[in-house]
């Protein structure tokens, strides 16, 4: 594995370890708020981006690659409602999906099928933490901040059970 794939891979954990930090943070804000099936899905959706970090690190290690862990940085606090935390979280993830395409693209430029292979987990995956943020942007947006409703869609997410993400045990 080259250098520029090495720097390259290792920024990447460091993004992904963030997503993770990110979304307690979010889980946080929820907690204080008691919306406990909300804080549920963010910390599941924490550890997942924990698994992300990790299969990438696993890739590092199993091609001879050197793990470079770097600091992470600190995460917002400041959220202004439920609909502005969706709306963060789609926005986040917009950017991560970039930052996988151009580590695809860097793959291909740099011949590095092995990665092109291992990376295609990865678009996938962006797909749907673009799609899953989208929703609930949408939900909210519906229930419009009706207590009821917003009672009913906490329950809702708080069915959300974590499940190792499959790029870890395959
Ligand atoms: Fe949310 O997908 Fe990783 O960062």
């Amino acid at each position: 594995m080259n250098n520029t794939i090495c720097t390259a891979l290792n920024q990447q954990i460091n993004k992904e370890f963030f997503s993770s930090y990110l979304y307690l943070s979010m889980a946080a804000f929820f907690e204080n708020q008691n919306l406990k099936g909300f804080a549920n899905w963010m910390r599941v959706q924490a550890k997942e981006e924990n698994d992300h970090a990790m299969g990438l690190y696993n890739h590092l290690l199993e091609r001879g690659g050197k793990v470079e862990l770097g600091e992470i940085k600190k995460p917002s606090t400041d959220f202004k409602d439920i609909l502005n935390i969706f709306e963060e979280t789609l926005i986040h993830e917009q950017n991560i999906t970039k930052k996988i395409h151009e580590l695809y693209e860097l793959s291909t430029t740099e011949k590095d099928f092995a990665l092109q292979s291992f990376l295609k987990w990865y678009v996938d995956e962006q797909v749907e933490e673009e799609a899953n943020a989208q929703e609930l942007i949408d939900k909210v947006k519906i229930l419009g901040g009706k207590g009821e409703a917003l009672y009913l869609l906490d329950r809702e997410l708080s069915a959300r059970v974590y499940v190792p993400a499959t790029i870890l045990t395959k």
